[in-house]
């Protein structure tokens, strides 16, 4: 088997017929297999195996009494069961075109990479499809976040908050994989060294039901973050809040010896930007400085951003008290929470942006231009040719179908 279509699914029972429908046009019965992990509490599985007996291609459901690691445990089940050379992951309620798969199969096979990431956000990609503007705005901002704290391994992938990938087997160490929330592609990002290639698509409108996706979720999300990336972000924030107290030392120092208090801030404040830049680079940012562009420019753009991030941070404070009536204490925290994140962003993201990710989006968006899939066009059968994959068992999971045998493979975490 060349695929195994991994569909995680949480009480999906009126999409089941329609994905698998859609499913049955692009696959091909000989290469490729669909495969359900389901943890649900209605009739998912009642619907997933009346589909099994018309559909064409052979399917499988894998039901799980208990739901370890929710979303992400399910996809790892589901890695683990397979035998196939590649999985793909996409959701159970058709806010992925199945349609795209076997562009998304070609694309990796073209690129000979690892992972093939289906992308919201490069080329014609659109998440639209997420219900409401705060969902949309909370997936823009935690992408732009996440890719910069990772911003090596995420380098060539612009939404590594996708639940729609094809990664080939082999490449997955399970071992390395905390299940965890929602985000199992970051996680297997995060802790491999990996190759990818992306194509964009268009998030849909949910087929039928209710999303799962809630506030627990987002606070699983920062943990599985702040677990990834401990430590580059915290030394970024010990080394702001060095700065922050020099700040003042210098500014106290400066007035006590009769310099006028907005000067003396001035001073301390370019002092101690300067003085973040240089523990920065020793300390936050020491492995990316070789891969980044030269010493003065990194300097400049650092101490740029910096000073124009503290002169407007006055005036916004000013406006969100006397204007917007938030407490002061409140407003100031929120200025220095919002600064923190800027700067960590920008300095990730611009100051250190490995020398050559520019190229590659460039490349990526114009492939986007004659690739995108909004909506369901029937395609050619998947054909793929891969090595075979890494068969392994489930040993908690009740499922329907043929199951794989067993193999270890080693420990290790991932670095960015
Ligand atoms: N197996 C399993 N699937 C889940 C769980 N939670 C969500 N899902 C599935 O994961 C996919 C994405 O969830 P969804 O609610 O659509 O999230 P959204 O697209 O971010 O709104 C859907 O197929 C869900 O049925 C879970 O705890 N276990
Ligand atoms: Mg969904």
């Amino acid at each position: 088997m060349l695929l195994t279509v991994i569909i995680p699914t949480f009480n999906e029972a009126p999409n089941i017929p329609e994905l698998v429908r859609r499913l049955a046009v692009v696959l091909d019965p000989d290469d490729a297999e669909i495969l359900f992990v389901d943890d649900s509490t209605d009739d998912t599985p009642t619907a997933v195996l009346s589909a099994a007996e018309w559909s064409a291609v052979p399917t499988r459901l894998l039901h799980r009494d208990q739901p370890i690691g929710g979303l992400s445990g399910a996809v790892i089940e589901g890695l683990r069961e397979s035998t196939s050379a590649w999985c793909l992951v996409m959701d159970g309620d058709l806010q992925h075109p199945p349609e795209m798969i076997p562009a998304l199969l070609a694309a990796a096979r073209e690129s000979q990479a690892d992972v093939a990431v289906a992308s919201r956000y490069c080329g014609g990609g659109d998440n639209t499809g997420l219900s409401g503007w705060a969902r949309r705005s909370v997936s823009s901002i935690s992408t732009t976040l996440t890719r910069a704290m990772f911003p090596r391994r995420l380098r060539h992938c612009t939404d590594p908050m996708t639940g729609f990938f094809a990664v080939r087997r082999a490449a997955v160490d399970l071992e390395r994989l905390r299940p965890r929330g929602f985000k199992i592609l970051l996680e297997i990002l995060a802790r491999h060294e990996i190759t990818i290639v992306e194509e964009p698509f268009v998030f849909a409108q949910r087929f039928a039901g209710q999303s799962k996706a809630d506030l627990a979720q987002g606070m699983r999300f920062l943990s599985q973050l702040a677990e990834l990336r401990f430590g580059r972000m915290s030394r970024f924030a010990i080394i702001g809040a060095f700065g922050a107290i020099a700040n003042l030392a210098i500014m106290a120092g400066l007035t006590a010896a009769g310099m006028y208090y907005a000067a003396a801030a001035t001073a301390a404040a370019a002092a101690t930007i300067v003085g973040n830049f240089f523990f920065q680079e020793r300390f936050v940012f020491r492995e990316l400085r070789t891969e980044s562009r030269l010493f003065w420019t990194r300097f400049g753009s650092s101490f740029a951003f910096n000073g124009t991030e503290a002169l407007i941070r006055l005036p916004i404070l000013v406006i969100l008290v006397e204007h917007l009536f938030i407490p002061n204490l409140i407003a100031q925290g929120a200025t220095i929470a919002c600064a923190f994140f800027a700067r960590f962003v920008f300095h990730a993201q611009v100051v250190y942006r490995p020398r050559g990710s520019g190229a590659f989006s460039a490349q990526v968006s114009s492939l986007a231009a004659t690739r995108v899939w909004p909506t369901h066009q029937p395609t050619a059968r998947t054909k793929l040719c891969a090595p075979t994959g890494t068969p392994t068992t489930s040993p908690d999971a009740s499922f329907v179908g043929p199951t794989g045998t067993g193999q270890d493979r080693p420990h290790g975490t991932g670095r960015d």
